[in-house]
């Protein structure tokens, strides 16, 4: 019998940026014979307990549990229905504050270093509503104007619970712009490994950007910091730009479309992959790209 190949991907992403909700429709796409070209469940492997967790959760568009404890160990032998390639795909699902805290305190354990090791392909999250923005010269020069001022008044005693980050005292490195986050996090990796990445950039929860904008020019315009450490650095990264709608739609508060994403009588189709030229429902799309060569 035919051994499939090892393929180890990376999620990357800050905290709530999607990484949970793609892996959940990844498995319900390739279970289901729903997307002709998708990527297939081979046969079933391993345990499958929090797979159909995350799975139900998001077919019922419910808003998934937040990752906790690092990292989930995820396996599936996969399938490519074009070529017959078998592939195991090893992405376990991280936590986002496994990468907070690599920028934070700048330390990781050794079981995420063999991790970057081992990795082929990464997939690197950005949310577009959970960005925190790189403030404008002029905007940190007033910051540190008033400052100065009030720092020539009268000390003022810190009570508990004053909001450091909304005064402009007492800086804390997560208040940094996530951009300067990502490339710290991208740093990071390419110091610790003599690889050659190749990265898929999901701008998951694409239905929010509502600019007539391809996924590459949302990040240059958004994360400009971002986009020109990936373009720079050929000789370290391979990247390739997605929008990822893998909800398909806001899930909760005011704006939620639930009802609206229920009605399709197929789940998949209310997932949305841009890429730079295709358009689909093909959420294994990422990780065919990062398999090709
Ligand atoms: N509008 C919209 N929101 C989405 C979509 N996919 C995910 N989201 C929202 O994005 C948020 C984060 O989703 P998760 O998949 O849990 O993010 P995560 O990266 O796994 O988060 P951690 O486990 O905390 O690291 C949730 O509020 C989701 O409802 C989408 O396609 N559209
Ligand atoms: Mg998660």
């Amino acid at each position: 019998m035919t051994e499939p190949d090892d393929f180890q991907c990376l999620m990357v992403g800050l905290p709530r940026t999607g990484k949970t909700t793609f892996l959940a429709a990844l498995w319900h796409v390739v279970r289901s014979d729903e997307v002709p070209d998708s990527l297939r469940l081979d046969r079933l492997e391993g345990d499958q307990e929090y797979l159909n967790l995350i799975a139900d959760q998001w077919s019922q568009c419910k808003e998934l549990d937040r990752t906790s404890g690092g990292e989930i160990k995820v396996d599936i032998r996969l399938r490519d229905p074009s070529t017959g390639h078998l592939v195991r795909l090893r992405i376990p699902d991280m936590s986002g504050e496994l990468y907070e805290s690599l920028w934070q305190t700048r330390t990781c354990l050794i079981s995420f270093l063999d991790l970057v090791n081992a990795v082929d392909g990464c997939l690197l999250f950005v949310h577009p509503a959970k960005i925190r923005e790189t403030a404008w010269i002029d905007e940190a020069n007033a910051t540190y104007s008033q400052w100065q001022q009030e720092n020539q008044e009268e000390p003022k005693v810190e009570t508990p619970g004053s909001d450091a980050e909304t005064t402009g005292t007492d800086w804390e490195p997560r208040f940094a712009p996530t951009q300067v986050q990502m490339v710290e996090i991208l740093q990071f990796l390419t110091q610790n490994s003599v690889k050659q990445f190749r990265i898929v950039v999901v701008i998951s929860a694409w239905d929010l950007v509502k600019e007539l904008v391809s996924p590459e020019q949302w990040l240059k315009k958004q994360l400009p910091l971002l986009w020109q450490f990936l373009t720079a650095n050929t000789d370290r990264f391979t990247v390739t730009y997605m929008g990822v709608s893998a909800q398909g739609g806001e899930v909760t508060g005011q704006n939620s479309e639930t009802e609206t994403l229920l009605d399709h009588n197929m789940a998949s189709r209310r997932i949305r992959i841009c890429a730079s030229n295709e358009e689909g429902n093909d959420i294994s799309l990422p990780i065919r790209w990062l398999m090709s060569n």
